[in-house]
This record gives C-alpha cells, structure tokens and sequence, in this order.
C-alpha cells in the first residue's frame, strides 16, 4: 500500500498479536531442541503459518460487498459510460419549416442539397459525442429510408433520384468515426391510414424490424410518449385517440428489440432499460435515484414527470434518467432559430446539470436545409468541448495519500486509495452495516480545485443518501460542498478553493458505501 498514510488498510500490530508471535517462536524452538521426529517439524511449520495469517487480514480474502437493491444490467452499465451523445431531428419537417408534421407532406419536399452525414459525424466526434440518435421517422410519419411498407419515405423524394438513404448514410458515418448508432421510430404517425387500428401495430413493427436488421449495430432505441390525435391517416384528416396503456403492445415491440439487438437499450417513460428525466429543459433532479418501481408504467403515463421521472431510492427497477434537450429552441432546424443557438455556458449548465447529475446527456443538434449541422451549433459545441477537456484533463486527487474511518475487512482491495486510481472497477469501501465514513487525501501541497467530482461503484446498486465534502483550511475543517445522490457521477462545481487536505464524508447510505472515484479539478476559468 505505497499511497496510504497512517497504514489505513492494515491492523495495528496488538498485544494479541505480539502475543501469538512469541508463542510461535516458542513452538519452533521446542522443535528443534527436542529434536522430534520431522512430522512435528512440518506441524509446527503449518501452526506458525496459520498464527501469523491470523493477524494480517489484509491477505485474507475479503469478500466484496452485497448488492444493494436493483443493479445495472450489462447492457445499461455499458450506456452509463457513456455519458454523452446526440439526437439528430432531420425530415420532412427541416423543409417546411414545422416542429410537427401533419402527415400530408409531399415526400418532393425533402431535398438537402449538400447532405453530408460524415460531417454530422465529425461535428458529433469533435464535440465529444460517443454516438447519435437519428429519427428515423418522426410524427408525421415520413420514413428517412427506403422501407419495404410505405411510399411516404425518401425513396419518393428528388434527393438522389429517390435512391436515397439517410439512416444508411448516418450509420456508416457513425461506424467510420467511432460512434455508436441509435433509432428514434416514432409510434405515432400522422400519416398512416391505419394509425389508431391493429393493422398500424403490425406496420410498425415491420418497419421497427427493418431497422433493427439492416443498420449493424444499435445501442438505443428511442420510443417517444407523444402519441395520436389529429392527422392526415392517409386522407382521413381526423382526430384518432388510442388508450395509450394498451394499443401499442408495448411488452411485445420490446421483444422485437431484445431478439434482433440484444445489446441495445430501450428508453421511454417507463424504461425498461433508461427513463425519460420528465422534462425537455436539459435539467436532471439534484437528487437523482437511478431506481424507480416501473410495475404499471407506460410510455406516456399520466403524472410520470411529476411523480416518477426523479427515480425512487426504494425503486425495485434499475432503469436510469435520460436528459434529452435541444441546442436550438425547437428539435428541428429552423433559419429564423440561427440567433437562438444555446451558448456555450449555457451549453456547460446542462452538462452539469445532467452529466454531473448521474443521467446522460442526449443533446439534439438539428441538420439544417443543406443537410449539415450549422456552422454555428458546430462552433458552440467545439468551445464546450474545448472547455470540458481542459476542465476535466488533470486530476489533482489522482494517487494522493489516503486514510478512511474505515476500510472493508482492512483489505488492500478495498482502501481508499481505490477511490483515487483513476480505474472505476476498484472503490473503496465500508465493513457491512458501516453506512457512515469518511476518507481523506492529502494532495502534498496546497492545491487550487473548483471541481469536484464523485462516483459510486454502481454495479453493486446505489447507496449513498447523504455525502459532505470538506477542506482542511486555516487548521479547520471547513465545508465546500454537500448533497444528496451520488449514483455513477456527480460532479459539483464550487467556489475555488486552495487546500492541501480534503476529506469525503458519507453521512447517510442504504448500506456499506462503495466509491469509485473521488476526484478534483480546476477549470480553465479559475486558473491564473
Ligand atoms: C417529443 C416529440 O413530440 C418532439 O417532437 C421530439 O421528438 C422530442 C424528442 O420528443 O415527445
């Protein structure tokens, strides 16, 4: 344990201790004055062994500890790595102008005239982005490829002779540029004749199907709540109510997605993989449960962004929030939006507010008439990204000194120099029914930080209620900031602050608190 003062990890040597070792002594000597038979040697030799291990736990195995409640499946545990990506709202409507499509749009409408997905790909890439969403189809029910099932897609359009295909061109530019590729299909559409009766169900698993089978590699799917009322349903031009708990089937559209891409996880109101975070302003709950009870929840559930989007820490589900917000104003392009572009700080806020809120962060940047992401969304999003490297490229806590209240079993495995490695599958941790603790580090000299950031080892569940951090300043611990959650990440930003000594203190959790990371930094705006 070379990082850890005070020997934190290991027993203090005891009167027992000192007791046994002697004891031992006497055994070997007795040995071999009387000159026993070799047996007694080799006994004697095995009881020295098991007295001396009996004093140094830290080379018995300790067994790491239980799950708490609900816990990660891979296939979220993968996404929460994640952290960042895009959404990328691109139709019929980048061309008339509308947040809404009605569904009588002629497909002729759709024409980018220097479409260029690889440049969606590079803006994405340069901002950080680890995949992106495409809306595939939207309400209004035009398709972005060729599908087998209707006429109202890209292969009626004059782009590219109607030879077209913009999800095509969207994965391969995802796959050349290193980032993941996910669907939006929306279940409502304005243009289907059948929408509101069985038949619709069936179409829209065909095409749900043809995504799903002709793309490679999905890592979400994206099943929005907003469902029926008026539409053009193939001339009809009426209003169509459906009860939203049960025409959509929703168990068995699921199914579809579990067979053809197992790994891909499912996001809507009601999960079953990620959440909504129940509003649309890029915002997650200060106090964020990665757990919520989903029994009786469907996309679209009246009440879920008051009274479910927050999560529940007694929640028997794991199924963590999604913060889906737009750069712009509106989700689709719009000319007269080019002044409203959210700015840098403002795009910083969100991060923090949802990165550093334990969700991820489904930011949408819309492509515009041309078919490319807007000079000024791509400038907005390299300066945040710029800041954010700079921000987060040194961490100051990285292999400080450390000591706890309390390490697990005293196991090396467990001490809190885990917590400061830089590596998120070791974390310090408790003794069973230690649900209060502390864990300190020593930076060697003062140190300037206005960043802190923490992690708890969520694939044994989250634990942590309550948590304080505070500095050693002027010959007294003083507090720098506090909170609830911690969950996979939580970043907090403070006053800066020049301090040599900084402490973690767990004040409430469901059970031994398991930490990952515990992490400083000082952004570029505080630094001299
Ligand atoms: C909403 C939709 O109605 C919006 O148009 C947008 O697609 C947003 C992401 O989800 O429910």
């Amino acid at each position: 344990m070379p990082n850890s003062w005070l020997s934190s990890s290991k027993p203090p040597k005891n009167l027992l201790e000192e007791g046994l070792l002697s004891f031992r002594a006497l055994l070997t000597l007795l040995c071999m004055r009387t000159n026993v038979l070799w047996v007694s040697g080799i006994l004697a030799a095995s009881l020295w062994l098991s007295i001396a291990n009996a004093g140094e736990p830290s080379k018995q195995k300790v067994s790491p500890p239980t799950l708490c409640g609900p816990v990660p499946s891979p296939r979220q545990l993968a996404w929460h790595k994640l952290e960042f990506y895009g959404f990328l709202h691109f139709g019929i409507n980048t061309f008339t102008d509308k947040e809404w499509g009605y569904g009588d749009e002629d497909p002729k409408l759709f024409f980018p005239s220097q479409f260029d997905a690889r440049q969606w790909a590079r803006v994405a890439k340069a901002a950080g982005m680890k995949g992106l969403i495409l809306t595939a189809k939207h309400h209004d029910g035009f398709c972005l490829w060729p599908s087998k099932y209707t006429k109202h897609s890209v292969a009626s359009s004059r782009w590219m002779n109607g030879k077209g295909d913009v999800v095509k061109a969207v994965a391969e530019a995802c796959r050349e540029y290193g980032l993941k590729f996910g669907i939006y299909l929306s279940p409502w559409d304005r243009n289907h004749p059948d929408y509101g009766r069985p038949a619709y169900l069936q179409y829209y698993r065909n095409q749900l199907r043809e995504l799903l089978t002709n793309y490679g590699p999905i890592f979400e799917v994206w099943f929005d709540g907003a469902n029926g009322g008026t539409g053009y349903y193939g001339g009809a031009r009426e209003n169509r109510r459906i009860d939203r708990k049960t025409y959509y089937d929703w168990p068995n559209t699921w199914k579809i997605v579990r067979q053809l891409q197992p790994q891909a996880v499912i996001f809507s109101d009601a999960g079953p993989d990620i959440r909504w975070v129940g509003n649309e302003r890029g915002v997650c709950f200060e106090t964020c449960w990665l757990t919520i009870n989903r029994k009786g929840l469907y996309p679209g559930f009246p009440g879920y962004a008051r009274k479910y989007a927050q999560g529940d820490p007694d929640g028997a589900d794991w199924c963590p929030p999604e913060v889906d917000v737009s750069i712009r104003p509106g989700w689709f392009y719009h000319p007269s939006q080019d002044t409203r572009v959210k700015t840098v700080k403002k795009l910083l806020d969100i991060y923090y507010e949802s990165v550093g809120r334990s969700a991820n962060l489904l930011l949408n940047v819309p492509p515009d008439r041309r078919g490319l992401i807007h000079e000024i969304d791509a400038q907005r999003l390299i300066e945040f990204r710029r800041i954010l490297d700079e921000t987060f490229r040194t961490d100051l806590a990285r292999s400080a000194q450390t000591r706890a209240s309390n390490v697990r079993g005293n196991a090396d495995r467990f001490s809190p120099a885990k917590a400061v490695d830089g590596d998120f599958d070791t974390y310090w941790a408790t003794d069973d029914g230690v649900t209060k603790a502390w864990m300190e580090i020593d930076l060697g000299k003062p140190t300037r930080f206005d960043r802190v950031l923490i992690q708890e080892y969520i694939p044994l569940g989250q634990r942590v209620h309550a948590w304080q951090v505070d500095g050693w300043i002027r010959g007294q611990w003083k507090r720098l900031c506090a909170g609830t959650t911690i969950g996979y990440k939580r970043i907090l930003r403070i006053e800066p602050v020049t301090c040599q000594r900084v402490r973690l203190r767990i004040l409430k959790a469901k059970a031994c608190p398991t930490i990952a990371t515990f992490a400083l930094y000082l952004s570029p705006e505080h630094r001299n």
